[in-house]
């Protein structure tokens, strides 16, 4: 789906939806308003916490994801799973019954009693993973590049192993800041060319946009640079365009 849209719309943009509004109706209202007005610019929408707690799944976020599917895009989750085995499939669960077509979860919580359950529901649904394999934040070189070993191998980055996990459990794709072209350059080496490289982290956050996509990125997330400009539609098709 995300390939087909990027294809048909010549763009590599995903679409984070993080509006916040203490009143749920212009909440609500300001979300379609946005994603009516970039639809044509982006190739799926990211939907994370700010809508789901604000607006609840059902009832709310479900018919989100409905007009999402109706601009024929996907809807992926920012579900950052990351607990045990049957509180992550309970969440995924729910959040595929509302539609969405792709969740992001962190690998941390290792396969057995963690990630097992949740790609094994994927995969019996149809359903697509993205693992976390390293944020944008400047904080997360602290974690993410930590020296570690498994068993006896020579240390090396956590976010070297976590791609090698994702690997292993046949993820969809992986977000990886957009921030550090060099871990882009590297994760993508690393996963080789059939998984997507999602990447956060432009605009507001300060990352460049073709040096992300340059160094091997396949689509960058974009949020406050696009839905709190003056003209949406047009820094959704700005953006689009850098990324060609
Ligand atoms: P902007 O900084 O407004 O473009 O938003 C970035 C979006 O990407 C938000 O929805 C974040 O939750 C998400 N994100 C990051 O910013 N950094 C990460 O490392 C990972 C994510 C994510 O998983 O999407």
């Amino acid at each position: 789906m995300i390939r087909k849209a990027s294809r048909e719309r010549r763009s590599r943009v995903v679409l984070a939806l993080d509006l916040e509004d203490p009143d749920r109706g212009k909440l609500m209202q300001r979300s379609m308003d946005v994603l009516s007005a970039v639809a044509k610019h982006v190739c799926a929408v990211k939907l994370n916490r700010q809508l789901v707690l604000a607006l609840g799944l059902w009832g709310g976020v479900d018919s989100i994801v409905n007009t999402i599917h109706e601009f024929s895009l996907p809807a992926i989750m920012d579900a950052k799973l990351n607990d045990v085995g049957h509180t992550n499939e309970f969440m995924a669960r729910s959040y595929m019954d509302a539609g969405f077509d792709a969740l992001i979860a962190s690998p941390i919580t290792g396969w057995e009693g963690g990630m097992d359950s949740v790609f094994k529901l994927a995969e019996s649904r149809d359903k697509a993973l993205i693992m976390l394999t390293y944020m944008s934040n400047p904080g997360a070189q602290t974690f993410y590049s930590m020296q570690a070993s498994r068993g006896n191998e020579s240390p090396k980055p956590m976010f070297e192993t976590f791609i090698e996990m994702a690997r292993q459990w046949k993820a969809y794709g992986l977000v990886v800041g957009a921030t550090r072209p060099e871990i882009i350059r590297r994760s993508r080496e690393l996963a080789g060319r059939d998984m997507a490289i999602l990447s956060p982290g432009v605009g507001a956050q300060g990352g460049d946009p073709r040096a992300a996509i340059g160094a091997g990125s396949d689509y960058l997330i974009v949020g406050r640079a696009i839905y709190e400009a003056s003209d949406p539609k047009k820094a959704a098709s700005q953006y689009s365009e850098l990324t060609l």
